[in-house]
């Protein structure tokens, strides 16, 4: 595998190991402050995070490549407000989205054509998280300060989450 392609791997793996950890924080934030359906919806982003990484560190060992298991940075893990929480999501995702866009970029300016084919199922991916993260974050905005919009908003994220819609 090419240096450079090997060094933006394991960036990539640093990216979503910090993403699983921040997630994992968010969702206990959810759960000590009574929002049950904002913490299951973040326990399991983190967990997808942690398999996005799983999934980079096989690829680059398939290719005989070297992996280099990364320090995680401390997550952020006090939010004034839902908003605060899922601004901070869509910002992280958006992010991913940033580095995976420049590894796709240098795949093919290196023509690694191979990692360029992996990376499509990242791209795939993102495409999907972020519209999430925008639906759940219009729905905050609309809702604003009414404390009961935010307790129905927990009742049905999963719904939300899944369809992009609110449950009738
Ligand atoms: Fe949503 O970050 Fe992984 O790829």
């Amino acid at each position: 595998m090419q240096q450079d392609i090997q060094a933006l791997l394991n960036d990539q793996v640093k990216y979503e190991a910090d993403a699983s950890i921040q997630y994992l924080a968010m969702a206990s934030w959810a759960d000590a402050n009574g929002y049950n359906g904002v913490a299951e919806f973040f326990y399991l982003q983190s967990e997808e995070e942690r398999l996005h990484m799983t999934k980079l560190i096989k690829f680059i060992n398939q290719r005989s490549g070297k992996v280099v298991i990364p320090k995680i940075k401390q997550p952020s893990s006090e939010y004034r407000s839902l908003n605060e929480l899922f601004d901070l999501f869509l910002k992280s995702e958006m992010f991913v989205t940033k580095q995976i866009n420049h590894i796709i970029h240098k795949c093919l300016e290196l023509k690694a054509y191979n990692v360029h084919n992996f990376m499509q199922w990242y791209v795939t991916e993102q495409l999907e998280e972020e519209a999430v993260a925008r639906t759940l974050l219009d729905k905050l905005t609309i809702i604003g300060n009414d404390k009961s919009g935010h307790y129905l908003f927990d009742r049905d994220i999963n719904t939300i989450a899944t369809t992009g819609h609110n449950p009738e």
